[in-house]
């Protein structure tokens, strides 16, 4: 089991990544581990969540590929939203080609994907290349890449050889890495900054096989740093009310590791 003890404030100090520094800088500051999975497919749902929850939270994540109205303007509006409410924007598009494509998908497209996404995930799968066509967009702007070590899913395929290479192929990019989706934390090296989807308030799954841990266990049992929320908070009947809820229980479960 691998759990930090340091606060976030403390672990800015050995960031590489320009943009990793800044995270936990924005978490110490803005006192919140919570990541939105703003999970919606409308442009106006999406944006509506992001103004409301914003205050909440570190990082909105998206799945921009499931809004049906998208344009340009969609974009747009997202960065000024994370600007006045001081958040980080995650698309979630897990990318996972040889690099000369991932490249093309991440600058170009009908997304454009690195001209707003402070950060996109990738699988480690194909290799240190998938890394390196992303950096070779990425890095000039600034963004951050976290690889996906671990998931949430019953039945995923990644063994812990396969949680162990991804972590190595990180060692390497350490500048443009920032961390892990992982259910577990990989490493006691303090600038990796370990997401984790599939958690809600009480120990789930849905009927697709996800699987889901609390905010306590996830932080202090399995040492992750962001929680991401989706479901738990979105189809609530109050959403902020339960984005509280998640901030609070996030919040405190984090100042528990660190009083350890
Ligand atoms: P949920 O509604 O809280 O279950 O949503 C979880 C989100 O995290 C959803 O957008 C998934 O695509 C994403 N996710 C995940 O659930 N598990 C994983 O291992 C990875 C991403 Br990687």
């Amino acid at each position: 089991m691998i759990i930090s003890r340091n606060t976030y404030a403390e672990r800015a100090h050995y960031c590489l990544s320009p943009i990793a520094k800044n995270l936990f800088q924005l978490m110490d500051e803005k006192k919140t581990n919570l990541a939105l999975s703003a999970d919606v497919t409308s442009a106006q749902q999406l944006l509506k969540l992001a103004d409301l929850l914003g205050p909440e939270i570190c990082v909105l994540k998206t799945h921009i590929d499931i809004i049906e109205d998208f344009t340009p303007e969609l974009t747009q509006q997202l960065r000024k939203l994370a600007l006045k409410h001081r958040f980080l924007i995650f698309e979630d598009r897990k990318f996972a080609d040889i690099g000369n494509t991932v490249k093309h998908q991440y600058e170009g497209g009908m997304y454009h994907i690195a001209d707003w996404a402070d950060i996109v995930n990738a699988h480690s799968l194909p290799g240190p290349g998938i890394i390196k066509g992303l950096a070779e967009v990425g890095r000039k702007k600034n963004r951050g890449l976290i690889l996906l070590a671990e998931m949430s899913s019953a039945g995923h395929l990644i063994n812990s050889d396969y949680m162990q290479s991804t972590l190595k192929m990180a060692e390497q990019f350490a500048d443009f890495v920032i961390g892990f989706i992982t259910q577990h934390a990989l490493s006691k090296d303090p600038h990796w900054i370990n997401l984790t989807p599939g958690v809600k308030l009480e120990d789930d799954q849905d009927k697709f096989g996800q699987q889901y841990v609390t905010p306590m266990k996830a932080i202090m049992e399995h040492g992750s740093d962001v929680i991401i929320v989706g479901r738990g908070i979105i189809k609530a009947n109050d959403p902020l009310e339960e984005a509280q809820k998640y901030r609070e229980k996030g919040w405190e479960s984090y100042l528990q590791r660190c009083r350890k």
